[in-house]
């Protein structure tokens, strides 16, 4: 692959939908060569030939995929957005489904780490490399029902964590974002297993929920920030929720 080192490179997981094709968007815009990670094909060639990035079939969870993706991004890594991941169910610990815990912590935390263990040589390389991983604000509070998926992004908050302490003498920021409420087409019908109604209620009432487009312009201000200037933790919600119990639905 070119690895043509006057234009930096992004690896963005997760960009067939929503904050990751966004993101992948946006920082297309921002100059970088992008490299679309992610299983759907057909989604990211179209918007790889949109944004003249670079699409590699991922699944995140498949350590010979992530191995593959490694080997397409070559030497040199400057940015990679851990995005892959998601929400499967929304039962209460009384109730939890043992498979969807699995998949959740399989896609969310083994997800980042595999992906961030196969390029972290790269990015080191680059002399300046960054990482952001897309967390949540549910991996900083609980709620009634998000037991799984809780527990899957304050692993993701653990490892970022303990990442940032294992390289602090080495070239590479490792930050983190957590948005709240993002109205995507995809996160609460994927957590709802396609109902849309229940997806939709989840957004019902609230005037002005957080776009992609909100999680990736914050994304392309942490990783254009200078080398020197880590950005822990990006905590990221739309005024209308004030925490993740009292939310504004009043329109
Ligand atoms: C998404 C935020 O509130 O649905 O990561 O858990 S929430």
């Amino acid at each position: 692959m070119n690895d043509d080192r006057n234009q930096k490179t992004a690896v963005v997981t997760g960009a067939s939908s929503g904050i990751g094709a966004a993101t992948a968007r946006r920082l297309a815009d921002d100059g970088y060569r992008v490299i679309l990670a992610a299983r759907r094909t057909d989604r990211i060639e179209a918007l790889a030939a949109e944004i003249g990035g670079i699409s590699i079939t991922t699944d995140v969870t498949d350590a010979a995929s992530v191995a593959a993706l490694a080997e397409a991004v070559g030497p040199h890594l400057d940015v990679l957005v851990n995005n892959a991941g998601g929400a499967y169910g929304l039962s209460p610990v009384a109730a939890a489904d043992t498979d969807e815990w699995r998949r959740m912590y399989d896609v969310n935390v083994l997800g980042v780490m595999q992906v961030t263990r196969a390029v972290l040589p790269a990015l080191i390389a680059s002399g300046a490399g960054a990482i952001v991983t897309v967390g949540s604000t549910a991996g900083l509070v609980a709620y009634e029902g998000g037991a799984g998926y809780n527990a899957a992004k304050f692993g993701v908050r653990a490892v970022m964590e303990a990442l940032r302490l294992e390289v602090f003498d080495q070239p590479v920021r490792v930050m983190e974002i957590d948005p709240g409420m993002v109205h995507t087409e995809e996160f609460s019908l994927t957590r709802f297993g396609g109902d849309q109604a229940r997806a939709d209620a989840a957004y019902a009432g609230v005037a002005e929920p957080l776009v992609a487009e909100d999680i990736a312009d914050a994304i392309s201000w942490m990783v254009t920030r200078p080398a020197h200037v880590n950005i822990d933790r990006l905590v990221i919600k739309p005024r209308a929720q004030a925490a993740a119990h009292k939310v504004d639905r009043r329109s």
